[in-house]
């Protein structure tokens, strides 16, 4: 996928203050410092668009950055952030889980994990957190070019073990590099089958021949949008 514009949209302190849910939207979720804002930059292909720190807990805000005037990548506050103003980063969490569980526009979590980190507790339950919520995932193992590829491999088979008997189909894997580039076609692909999927389910009804009455749509069932029983990826 090329990607002709990417633009900050607005940061959101809680669910109310998103902009509205005309685009798809693809977020970008993990522990602090697992490098979000960085994949987001890597997949705009615009450095410093999304603001990177080494400092955890930077991302305080859900930030929303428009791509081709068609979709929007999503930057969330990472959960595991101690420090700093307790009554914040409680709203923050929960501004995120309202987010992730309300947000009817969102196609698509991208859940981060260190890849030079063994299964990590606080991951283990947020990925258990999404599948008990049902919410279409897929797992990107970051920051590849700090281990040797065996440990990578060790760590990613090591947490999908760990979460196998949640899953009839396990969850789709990546890696990235943002450091390397490494990951950014992968992951763009995903978001392009994902739209094409949204597309294909929004194509209008094809008007009949002849005299033969229209199918109503009032008829139909309510097709939500989200493609999140379909898992396109
Ligand atoms: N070596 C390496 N460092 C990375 C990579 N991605 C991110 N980093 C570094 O990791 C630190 C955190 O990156 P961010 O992208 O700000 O992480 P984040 O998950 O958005 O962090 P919060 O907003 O604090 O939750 C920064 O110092 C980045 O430069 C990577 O692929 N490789
Ligand atoms: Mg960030």
């Amino acid at each position: 996928m090329h990607i002709s514009s990417a633009i900050f949209d607005c940061s959101a302190p809680d669910l109310a203050a998103c902009p509205d849910e005309s685009l798809p939207e693809f977020a970008f979720i993990g522990r602090s410092n697992v490098g979000k804002s960085s994949l987001l930059n890597l997949l705009a292909g615009q450095a410093g668009l999304a603001r990177v720190s080494p400092t955890p807990g930077f991302t305080k805000l859900i930030n929303f950055f428009t791509i081709n005037h068609r979709w929007r990548l999503v930057d969330l506050p990472g959960y595991g952030f101690a420090e700093g103003a307790k009554k914040d980063s409680a709203r923050f969490n929960q501004a995120v889980a309202h987010y992730l569980k309300r947000r009817a526009n969102l196609c698509l979590v991208f859940a981060l994990l260190d890849s030079g980190l063994t299964p990590q507790e606080m991951d283990l339950a947020f990925v258990e957190w999404l599948a008990r919520n049902a919410l279409p995932f897929v797992l990107v193992f970051t920051k590849t070019d700090k281990e040797t590829p065996a440990t990578v491999q060790a760590n990613i088979a090591a947490f999908m073990a760990a979460i196998a008997g949640w899953f009839e189909q396990p969850p789709a894997v990546f890696t990235c590099s943002a450091a390397q580039d490494q990951g950014r076609q992968e992951l763009l692909g995903v978001i392009a089958e994902a739209i094409s999927a949204i597309q294909a389910d929004a194509t209008p009804i094809a008007e009949p021949p002849g005299n033969v009455p229209a199918p109503s749509r009032k008829a139909q069932p309510a097709k939500k949008k989200r493609p999140d029983r379909q898992r396109p990826w």
